[in-house]
């Protein structure tokens, strides 16, 4: 088995110890950080997919979820660039009853690395938070909204609705997760959608120079 190979086995099995080591394995064997971080994003479907077919439970997935992370620690400073632009400040989260981060995190990580200064709520956002933040810190242009759960999409409706009246302006709000779609995106009056992390970095930096 190849080491990348070992490093996606082991965290669909949930070895959270031996994770870290064999990423730093792959990555002395020749894979790249990039290549490395999508064997473990495609663990996490096998994972879902599992969970849905009732072949696995919530612990399972946890430890798979704590697996993933400590692997990303690893693989973190050679994902993120050394930007030196500044588009100011991103507020980023996971809406509220929702406790998915590891998108969430992914997508910060890269809108950090192009440039913003992150300010990360993590996970259950709930509504009065987001603005809160939004007005606690100097010159946000970005909300990143996340999440993964189709029954928290009324969330993420109701956050972005409640930042566009609040009357805040020079903020631009993007959504993302699994279930959300650029229509979606569009009906709860959001200013943009990504599908994946790099992709929100590209549109953060785009919506911050309207
Ligand atoms: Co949960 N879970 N989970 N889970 N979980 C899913 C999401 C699910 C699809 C599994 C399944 O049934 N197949 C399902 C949701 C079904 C649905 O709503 N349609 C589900 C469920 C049902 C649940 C519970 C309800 C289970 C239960 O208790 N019965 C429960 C809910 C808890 C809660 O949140 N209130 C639950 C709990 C958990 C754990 C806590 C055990 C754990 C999360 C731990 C953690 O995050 N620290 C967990 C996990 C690990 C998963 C799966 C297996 C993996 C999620 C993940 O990290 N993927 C997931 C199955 C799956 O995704 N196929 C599943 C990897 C990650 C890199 O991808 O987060 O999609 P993702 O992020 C992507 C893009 O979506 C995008 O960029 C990232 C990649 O570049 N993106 C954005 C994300 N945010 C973005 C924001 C943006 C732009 C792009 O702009 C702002």
């Amino acid at each position: 088995m190849t080491k990348i190979n070992e490093v996606k086995a082991m965290v669909e099995a949930g070895k959270a110890k031996l994770v870290p080591g064999l990423v730093q394995e792959a990555l002395d064997a020749g894979s790249s950080a990039n290549d490395i971080l999508q064997a473990m994003v495609d663990s996490m479907k096998v994972i879902g997919d599992k969970f849905s077919a009732g072949e696995i439970f919530v612990p399972e997935m946890l430890m798979a979820a704590k697996s993933m992370n400590r692997g990303v620690d690893v693989l973190k400073p050679l994902l993120v660039g050394d930007s030196s632009s500044s588009h100011g400040t991103c507020i980023i989260g996971t809406v509220a009853g929702d406790l998915h981060d590891i998108g969430k995190n992914l997508v910060a990580m890269m809108i950090e690395s192009a440039g913003f200064t992150v300010v990360d709520l993590g996970v259950d956002v709930s509504t009065d938070r987001w603005v809160e933040a939004i007005k606690q810190h100097e010159n946000v242009t970005i909300v990143a909204c996340s999440g993964l759960l189709t029954t928290t999409m009324p969330a993420m409706r109701e956050a972005v609705q409640t930042i566009k009246g609040s009357g805040l302006t020079g903020v631009k709000v993007i959504v993302g997760g699994a279930p959300v779609t650029q229509d979606y995106a569009n009906e709860i009056g959001a200013d943009g959608f990504a599908p994946d992390a790099g992709s929100a970095a590209v549109k953060a930096v785009e919506l911050s120079k309207q």
